[in-house]
């Protein structure tokens, strides 16, 4: 049977164009394999798969029985909830490493870089395999994504060298302006409910035994955000956190500001702000804030631990 190329749960732009990128470098190398999906792609996604023409993976979210490659994680939090069942063969990633384990030896690609697809280009230049210029357009909008114009501090001179190869592949001159409208896409707000959005780039972690949920919308604008949907975020975060969890947050990040406003919803919202460098209030900006995973995961992490 063929294998599954799978990413993450909620999945990102990174997360759902790395299964069709990364089936591309394992199809290259004779192996069977099928990109799916945890989930329907959000706005930017499918914003960046009609561009340039590619088809979104077939939704899987059951995978017992079944050999998967990972891409983009390799937490269980973010795997399906049947992982344990399943055959890890390998991860392409570039989060920290996360639980999961496996039976047999594992084909592992992690990198400290901005974005997967970074990794899987590479790969595909490693192997010598082709990337056809639709698949490298989305490449690289997955990688301006990821580091959001090359702004946020996960960025690195791979990343960028990698979208130039790719944009140079896929026909793009401009690349500011190709992130610009996908930022617009994905700033899109109309038409979802509080939940919809909080849950649109949304990733639980287990901080020592405490379960808490992290959700990142980024925005062309903090104004895009009105003083009335702002209060119906903020009851919905309190739902989300009141399922279970010690801690919610939403991080929406102003891209052109560079920095984020965050909204929380805690047991004890102390260890939260005071990691973050915050106190609360009905407003509180991050200066200089683009990243969950460096500036928001690590910094929870540590204060969990103290
Ligand atoms: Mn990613």
């Amino acid at each position: 049977m063929t294998a599954l190329v799978l990413g993450h749960k909620n999945p990102d732009t990174d997360s759902i164009v790395a299964a069709l990128s990364a089936a591309n470098f394992y199809r290259g190398r004779g192996i069977d394999v099928t990109p799916v999906a945890q989930g329907e792609p959000a706005p930017e996604t499918a914003f960046v798969l009609e561009t340039f023409g590619l088809q979104a993976p077939e939704v899987v979210t059951s995978v017992a029985g079944r050999e998967v490659y990972l891409v983009d994680y390799s937490d269980l939090a973010q795997a399906p909830a049947d992982f344990k069942g399943a055959t890890l063969l390998g991860i392409i990633d570039h989060h920290k490493l996360g639980d999961v384990t496996s039976a047999a030896p594992v084909e592992c690609w992690i990198q400290p870089v901005g974005c997967s697809n970074t990794v899987i280009k590479k790969l595909h230049d490693i192997y010598g395999i082709a990337i056809d210029p639709k698949l490298a357009g989305a490449m690289l909008c997955a990688i301006l994504s990821d580091t959001v114009l090359f702004k946020s501090p996960t960025c690195t001179e791979d990343d960028k060298k990698a979208a130039n190869e790719l944009a140079a592949i896929a026909g793009v001159e401009d690349l500011q302006r190709l992130g610009m409208e996908m930022f617009k896409a994905k700033s899109n707000l109309d038409g979802a409910t509080p939940r919809e959005l909080i849950f649109r780039d949304f990733k639980d972690f287990d901080m020592s035994g405490h379960k808490v949920g992290i959700g990142q919308l980024e925005l062309t604008s903090l104004e895009m955000v009105s003083t009335d949907l702002k209060a119906k975020l903020q009851a919905e975060l309190n739902a989300v956190k009141a399922e279970g969890r010690h801690s919610a947050l939403l991080v929406l990040t102003d891209v052109m500001e560079e920095g984020s406003e965050l909204l929380l919803a805690s047991d004890d919202a102390s260890i939260i702000t005071k990691a973050l460098n915050t106190t609360l209030s009905d407003k509180m900006w991050l200066p200089g804030v683009m990243s969950r995973k460096k500036q928001v995961v690590p910094q929870l992490e540590n204060a969990f631990k103290a």
